[in-house]
């Protein structure tokens, strides 16, 4: 099957490949699809901007689609940065909107925080599909570790011992992120599809 990865986020993109080409999935990024399209994520939860990111794609190309909205909500924030984890603050860096989150906690010894991760899936008949995936832990004093994207540095899951998502080999993320809780659902969904047909 060929599926369309409606994000121009390189970390989520790496991520979606890595987890469905060895299923024998064709992954294709929107770069690859010649497809120069930035939706403005308008909606006011995760659920609303996953939508109007995948049916963006499938409206253009009526291919099956997968988009990810996805974030970091921090309890002593508010829930912040939430749905607004990619312009946190209006800051132009990641490494700028982790210091925000590690400025805004700074003395607080209350951290809990965890990744949400929303997929929407729209299928060749140009239904929707959501799963949602959490990955609940705490956030960290101080940057560490160099893999992943975005957060994975102040991010400390709760099945990690003590050690940021940065820090972890990959794989670990693959296993046990926000992002794998909500790819596992949709896998489940395609795998009790085909055996119906
Ligand atoms: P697209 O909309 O093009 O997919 P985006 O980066 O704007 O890319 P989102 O609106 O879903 O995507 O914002 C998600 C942000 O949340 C992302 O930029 C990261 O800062 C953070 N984030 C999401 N998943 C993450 C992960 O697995 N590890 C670290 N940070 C993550």
């Amino acid at each position: 099957m060929q599926v369309i990865i409606a994000s121009n986020n390189q970390g989520k993109i790496r991520e979606y490949k890595d987890i469905f080409a060895p299923l024998g999935f064709e992954v294709f990024s929107q770069g690859e699809k010649s497809i120069e399209l930035d939706v403005e994520e308008t909606g006011r939860t995760f659920e609303e901007n996953a939508v109007l990111k995948a049916q963006a794609i499938y409206d253009l190309t009526h291919s099956c689609v997968i988009s990810d909205d996805s974030g970091l909500e921090v309890e002593a924030l508010n829930g912040e940065p939430g749905i607004y984890s990619a312009r946190y603050k209006g800051l132009q860096t990641e490494h700028e909107r982790r210091k925000a989150i590690l400025d805004g906690l700074k003395g607080a010894s209350y951290r809990k925080a965890r990744f949400i991760c929303l997929i929407c899936f729209i299928d060749e008949a140009g239904q929707q599909h959501l799963f949602k995936g959490v990955w609940p832990g705490t956030i960290a004093y101080e940057e560490e570790g160099s893999n992943g994207f975005g957060y994975d540095p102040i991010f400390i899951s709760e099945d990690s011992q003590g050690r940021t998502t940065a820090s972890m080999p990959i794989s670990f993320k693959e296993e046990h992120s926000h992002r794998a809780k909500a790819v596992k659902k949709l896998m489940e969904y395609l795998e009790n599809k085909a055996e119906s047909l």
